[in-house]
């Protein structure tokens, strides 16, 4: 049952990662967290850690049109407003170049990382408007931004939820709804793992040898951004692990067809 008086955040993708340390974070700071994901058992295993006064676990697909309705049926019927949307769950499948890439994983990746993220958003969005209230944070990425080889449609997706976010902001002005898009870079989540299709070897290599970026860091910003007063909103916040930085940009000499 919903306790009235604690804020309410809603996170898609609670399971792990990113989504479940903001769990953690928000609930040990006193929020009512519903916790989203397809892995029940999981978010379930998180619910009895921290108690039904404290979240709400509901199996939840972003592409299930029929998931979205029943989240918005449920919020209806706890009368509760929602102060905070973490539109977090998302994944990378693939590294491989576009000629190489697999169609089916850039298709799940626009499905889960853009129609997805809208599909929620659209949902829950006409509630905070009646209240003229809430926050939504979306977790975008470094690779929205930067282009490296590989990236080709995770990046646009992540580049569609930068620009997503800051339109957001422009049809919300005077609405008192705040819009932050947080671009992470390399963080040890199970994000590789995802990326690389199980292969628990290659993405156990990702972070050999260098220090990420943590959960609970970003979870941090998450939390920072959701609890500055409700008069500032932080556009777009990027983070990167120390170790990371930018390349140069290639250039291919005419004598080879290597990159530089
Ligand atoms: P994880 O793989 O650890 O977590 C991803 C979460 O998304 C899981 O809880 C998963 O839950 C959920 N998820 C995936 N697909 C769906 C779906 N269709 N419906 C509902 N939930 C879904 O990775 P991260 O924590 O690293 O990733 C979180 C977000 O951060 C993603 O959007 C990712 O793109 C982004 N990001 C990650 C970075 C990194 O280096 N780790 C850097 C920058 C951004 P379940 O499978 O149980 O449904
Ligand atoms: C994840 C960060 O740099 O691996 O969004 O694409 S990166």
């Amino acid at each position: 049952m919903v306790v009235k008086r604690k804020k309410v955040a809603v996170i898609t993708g609670a399971s792990s990662g990113f989504g479940r340390a903001a769990a953690v974070k928000l609930m040990k700071h006193g929020w009512y967290v519903i916790i989203l994901a397809r892995r029940l058992k999981r978010i379930v295993a998180l619910q009895n850690e921290f108690g039904v006064d404290n979240c709400y676990a509901m199996s939840f697909d972003v592409c299930s049109v029929e998931d979205i309705k029943s989240l918005v049926e449920f919020i209806d019927k706890q009368s509760i407003s929602v102060d905070l949307l973490v539109n977090n769950a998302g994944l990378a499948l693939g590294l491989n170049s576009a000629d190489k890439a697999d169609v089916n994983d850039w298709q799940c990746m626009i499905d889960t990382n853009c129609t997805g993220l809208v599909n929620v958003t659209r949902a829950l969005l006409p509630a905070m408007i009646a209240v003229q209230k809430g926050h939504i944070i979306n977790i975008g990425s470094i690779a929205g931004t930067y282009a490296y080889p590989g990236g080709n449609t995770y990046g646009a997706t992540k580049a569609f939820v930068a620009q997503f976010s800051l339109n957001l902001r422009a049809d919300l002005a005077g609405s008192g709804i705040r819009v932050t898009n947080i671009e992470p870079g390399l963080a040890e989540t199970e994000f590789s793992l995802v990326r690389f299709h199980g292969d628990e070897k290659k993405a156990k290599s990702v972070y050999e040898d260098v220090q990420p970026l943590t959960a609970e860091d970003v979870a941090e910003t998450i939390f920072w951004c959701a609890s500055l007063p409700s008069h500032v909103n932080v556009n777009r916040l990027e983070l990167m692990p120390t170790c990371q930085a930018f390349s140069p940009l290639s250039v291919t000499k005419s004598s080879t067809t290597e990159p530089l």
